[in-house]
């Protein structure tokens, strides 16, 4: 629980693919930028913790020295220092864009205040976070290289450390602005009976892994059942998540107002309408 505070914090993550052109290498794509932080701004809500993700800042270094497969060659370790440099680039360009809105936006580094044991989240210090909240400032964190406790180093995903800042900080909700409108039954970009599902609660979740799993197609949806997963220890914890694409206007600010929006929400149980 966070001390001091009268209300829950939102965890907003906005997606790689939204603020950066993938195509391109440390490309931003400051348009978007600009608009999500008008949406922030609009929206006005009392406690927000961003995270974002690495597109084209992060990924392509990640992947030219093999970050995420842990410490193996001593060459890796400029490797780790551009990843994480590109990272904090991509992150100021968030930070400039929401102080220029009046909007007191902290950098926090997650390699800084995460340890990752085998690549998942082992410890953070999260009491600086909790201070910054109460105090009144917008913490953005992102996905980055950090260190870890086995294998040396991992690739931290901001997937993963939405869900550990959401237990941590006892969130109300989490939202992710990605560049899909949610969770599709299949792929909506290459079979049009894909439907979109807009709500599914945990057990429901848990089916579909199993049926993943076992035909070994975790892209089909675009990406979007993986990062499904990494939300389920929150959900687990009651906390409601929603999937919105971050791509069209309003919606994340319409998920930040909780107002009806295209999008899939995630949550522990089924809501049981009661009569009036
Ligand atoms: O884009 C990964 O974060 P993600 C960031 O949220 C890096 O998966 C450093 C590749």
């Amino acid at each position: 629980m966070v001390r001091g505070l009268s209300s829950k914090p939102i965890v907003l993550k906005l997606g790689g693919s939204v603020i950066t052109n993938k195509e391109k290498p440390l490309t931003p794509n400051l348009p978007a930028i600009q608009r999500l932080t008008e949406e922030i701004l609009r929206a006005n809500v009392a406690l927000i913790v961003l995270v974002h993700g690495g597109g084209s800042f992060g990924h392509p270094i990640a992947e030219q020295f093999r970050i995420m497969e842990g410490y193996k060659d001593p060459l890796q370790i400029l490797g780790f220092s551009k990843t994480h440099q590109a990272m904090t680039k991509l992150n100021k360009l968030i930070v400039d864009s929401l102080i220029n809105h009046n909007i007191p936006a902290i950098a926090v580094q997650p390699s800084s205040c995460v340890v990752t044991k085998a690549g998942r989240i082992k410890s953070m210090q999260e009491r600086p976070l909790k201070k910054m909240l109460e105090m009144g400032f917008v913490p953005v964190l992102y996905g980055d290289a950090v260190l870890d406790s086995e294998i040396g180093f991992a690739i931290l995903s901001g997937d993963q450390l939405v869900s550990s800042l959401a237990i941590k900080l006892n969130a109300d909700r989490i939202i992710i602005g990605a560049d899909v409108n949610g969770l599709y039954t299949a792929d909506p970009k290459t079979n049009p009976s894909a439907r979109l599902i807009q709500h599914i609660t945990l057990e429901e979740l848990r089916k579909l892994e199993n049926k993943i799993e076992g035909s070994k197609v975790i892209d089909v949806t675009g990406g979007m059942f993986g990062k499904m997963f990494e939300l389920m220890p929150a959900i687990k914890h009651g906390i409601r998540a929603i999937i919105v694409n971050a791509i069209k206007p309003n919606r994340v600010y319409k998920a930040l107002k909780d107002e009806k929006v295209v999008g899939t929400i995630i949550e522990k149980d089924e809501i049981i309408e009661q009569p009036n």
